[in-house]
């Protein structure tokens, strides 16, 4: 089939600086004239026709409401900047995990290998016609663009005058298959193909699965997964079912929907609400018995919340205890670890496993692009985020199912003896022993939601301002608790790329205390309206007498000094956050 190609007037449309992954938005916002085909075509031209001309490009996503018109409006784009193939995900799905699978494995019938993805999610944002939308873009690698290429999609953004396009016909993305056109420049060919089959191909082999298979159907161990009715729905079957043999009904959530069923799926304790109530906690009594383990996704399945039976395994934790047992439970880490990293506001508790272990240590921004420079580097193995974000160098993603099948491999890992009847390690146990051994960090993260953007940014030039005067912090805190150590530095982070030397500056205010204790402030990256204030909280507890405290009340006295050194009430008229995590 031939087609043609036409070229748009258009002109800039404010508002697309791509945050701290792509570009999220209203689904009203993105559905104006232009808006979507600006983004797309700023993109095309950072990316240079050159690179372009010839590309093969994976274009999926969530699912979200509106991504199936989104593809379509992008395959027409390419085909008109002389894409060579795109590569689509059946009914457009690709958790955003799978997509860098996708972009580092997949070979074309005909050889062809993926050079990026336009990935069509707002992540952990609801969706919806009154929801979010968002697009980000992902290199060769399969990691997400890094700031030099999103920096000029943004220039581009204000400058544009025109787009190409074409008059390729809607294609079928429900069924697999190739459709073949020819145009001005030669073939253009549109692939889509089954969402789950690289990526299941690539967890296994990572992990062990019949020792995980083992413990998914002994008869001491139970399990849940919760998709939020994000895309990890689409995934879980195949792999926890299919392949693990778990129950239907250890699934929870786990058909895709394009508004995720109404909800906020957030893997969270706040938005998870259902995993949370069949997990038993903050209940010391259930009618009927918690499972042993449960986890659950975001949107895009790139985030994973851990869960034991009535307990809550905090993300900066996870990492750690990955880290800590990777060698000896998951095949892929057998010859050991290059090296470990977190983003800064996670808690230290990665830090003293690396230290322990002898291991590389890095600490990046917020943000999963910079992880990616380290792991191409050989620098770096396991990563997290406090975020609900925990991955490896096995692609260039956090990895929500990954995620669960690491502490699945620990869990089989220390009970291999004892499936057949026997008392359980359970996660609980595992993360207690962990405490034991390297101390705890208390972690606890306040989200002030949809607060007026003025004043979110003077609360924070309020934080950096005060942040130069060590003496004046200190009286302030001495003020406020007594009781709490000083401030030894305090800073507004910075990173220099040990790779390529680049800097990202202005990544949040730090207020690094003489105990080990931390308080961090940023503003998010990833909302669609108004500001997040995020306030990362953290102290260390190496006393064996003193790790099993309740978290909120171990970090109240921080917490009160965080409050009122930051005036946060006072800046957002908030006498409390919209989540505590
Ligand atoms: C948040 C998290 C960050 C994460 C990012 C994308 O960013 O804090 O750790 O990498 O979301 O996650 P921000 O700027 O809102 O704090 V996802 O699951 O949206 O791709
Ligand atoms: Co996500």
């Amino acid at each position: 089939m031939a087609f043609k190609v036409s070229t748009v007037q258009s002109s800039p449309i404010d508002g697309q600086k791509p945050g701290t992954s792509g570009l999220r938005k209203k689904v009203k916002v993105f559905m104006q004239p232009h808006y979507l085909e600006n983004f797309v075509q700023s993109t095309f031209n950072a990316l240079t026709a050159e690179k372009v001309r010839g590309a093969t490009l994976v274009v999926s996503g969530d699912g979200r409401y509106y991504s199936k018109d989104a593809v379509q409006i992008i395959v027409k784009m390419a085909a008109a900047n002389g894409v060579r193939r795109v590569w689509v995900g059946q009914n457009s799905l690709l958790s955003t995990p799978a997509v860098s699978a996708v972009i580092r494995e997949r070979v074309g019938a005909d050889g062809s290998k993926a050079t990026g993805a336009f990935i069509l999610t707002a992540s952990h944002n609801p969706g919806g016609p009154d929801e979010d939308f968002g697009i980000k873009y992902n290199m060769e690698n399969g990691g997400p663009a890094p700031e030099g290429i999103t920096d000029k999609i943004y220039e581009n953004t204000k400058t544009i005058k025109e787009y190409l396009t074409s008059d390729v016909p809607d294609v079928d993305i429900s069924s697999i298959g190739v459709t073949s056109f020819s145009g001005p420049e030669g073939k253009f060919d549109v692939e889509v193909f089954d969402s789950a089959s690289d990526y299941v191909k690539l967890m296994k082999t990572i992990f062990d699965f019949q020792s995980i298979k083992k413990l998914i159907t002994s008869p001491n161990f139970s399990f849940c997964y919760d998709a939020l009715h994000g895309v990890a729905g689409a995934y879980a079957h195949r792999i926890f079912v299919e392949e693990l043999c778990a129950q239907e009904s250890a699934l929870l959530n786990c058909v895709p929907k394009e508004d995720f069923g109404g909800g906020h799926p957030d893997p969270n304790l706040t938005y998870a609400k259902e995993l949370v109530a069949r997990m038993g906690l903050g209940k010391s009594n259930t009618d009927v018995e918690p499972p042993e383990f449960g986890a659950a996704a975001d949107g895009d399945a790139d985030r994973n919340m851990i869960l034991g039976k009535r307990f809550f395994v905090t993300p900066s934790d996870s990492v750690a205890i990955i880290a800590a047992n990777a060698v000896e439970s998951i095949p892929y880490f057998s010859s050991g670890l290059k090296g470990v990293a977190r983003s800064m506001p996670t808690s230290a508790a990665l830090d003293v496993v690396a230290k322990s272990l002898n291991l590389k240590f890095f600490e990046v921004p917020t943000g999963w692009k910079f992880f990616g420079n380290l792991m191409d580097a050989g620098l770096c193995s396991v990563c997290g985020e406090e975020s609900f974000g925990t991955g490896s160098d096995h692609i260039r993603e956090k990895d929500g199912i990954w995620a669960v099948l690491a502490w699945l491999s620990i869990l089989a890992y220390k009970n291999k003896d004892n499936l057949r009847g026997g008392k359980l390690v359970t996660v609980e146990d595992i993360v207690r022993k962990h405490w034991a051994t390297y101390g705890r960090h208390y972690y606890t993260r306040y989200d002030y939601e949809n607060v007026d953007a003025g004043a979110a940014k003077e609360l924070m030039a309020n934080l950096v301002n005060l942040q130069s005067n060590l003496t004046v912090v200190n009286e302030m805190v001495k003020g406020i608790r007594p009781d709490v150590s000083k401030v030894a530095h305090a800073d507004e982070f910075e990173y220099k790329d040990p790779v390529d030397g680049s800097i990202s500056a202005h990544q949040g205010v730090r207020y690094l205390f003489a105990d080990g204790s931390r308080l961090v402030f940023r503003l998010s990256g990833t909302g669609s309206v108004g500001a997040t204030i995020r306030l990362y909280i953290e102290q260390y507890e190496k006393d064996p007498s003193n790790i099993g405290r309740d978290s909120q009340e171990a970090l109240s006295p921080l917490v009160e000094v965080a409050l009122k050194l930051s005036k946060m009430e006072e800046y957002t008229g908030r006498s409390a956050p919209t989540v505590i995590t």
